[in-house]
């Protein structure tokens, strides 16, 4: 996700995809509803909610480990570090900015109990944040290993 074109967070409430330091040619999409930035509205107003589950489930996969984050979070640095100790097969590990979007904490704090990054999920199943990830450190090769996350 391109940050740079980020819109301040009123905006992103309304939904509106006019981006005040929109660099021309420049590729970048809501990341619910996929309206490319420049365009006048977004498509996801009235389908926010189950946008967002959509958003969220298409990034988990049964042998992935996906972490969502926001850039500023050291927490999400460590999470991603120790998992970067593991040698993961191709696209089994993904990092998803989701810096300025306050919808996608609010669905966290819904389905997880919590709305703080990084939210770690194994599989389809967030394990909590990077303190879990600590707790887990021991079991975490046979955890990646059982779900084929790893080479
Ligand atoms: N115990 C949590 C702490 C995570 C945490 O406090 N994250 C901060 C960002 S550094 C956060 O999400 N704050 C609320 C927010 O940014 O909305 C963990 O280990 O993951």
């Amino acid at each position: 996700m391109c940050k740079r074109l980020q819109p301040p967070r009123e905006e992103f409430s309304g939904r509106k995809a006019v981006y005040s330091s929109q660099i021309p040619g420049t590729e970048c999409y809501c990341p619910i509803c996929f309206v490319l930035a420049g365009e006048e509205q977004h498509s996801c107003s009235p389908l926010a909610s189950s946008m967002v589950d959509s958003f969220v489930k298409s990034k988990l996969r049964d042998n992935k480990v996906t972490l969502f984050v926001k850039g500023s979070c050291p927490y999400c640095r460590n999470a991603i570090a120790l998992l970067k100790e593991f040698d993961f097969l191709p696209g089994c590990l993904e990092v998803v900015d989701i810096t300025g979007m306050d919808d996608v904490q609010d669905y966290f704090q819904q389905t997880t109990g919590q709305r703080t990054v990084p939210r770690v999920f194994i599989g389809n199943t967030c394990i909590g944040g990077f303190s879990d990830l600590q707790k887990m450190q021991q079991e975490l090769p046979t955890k990646l290993r059982q779900i084929g996350a790893l080479v």
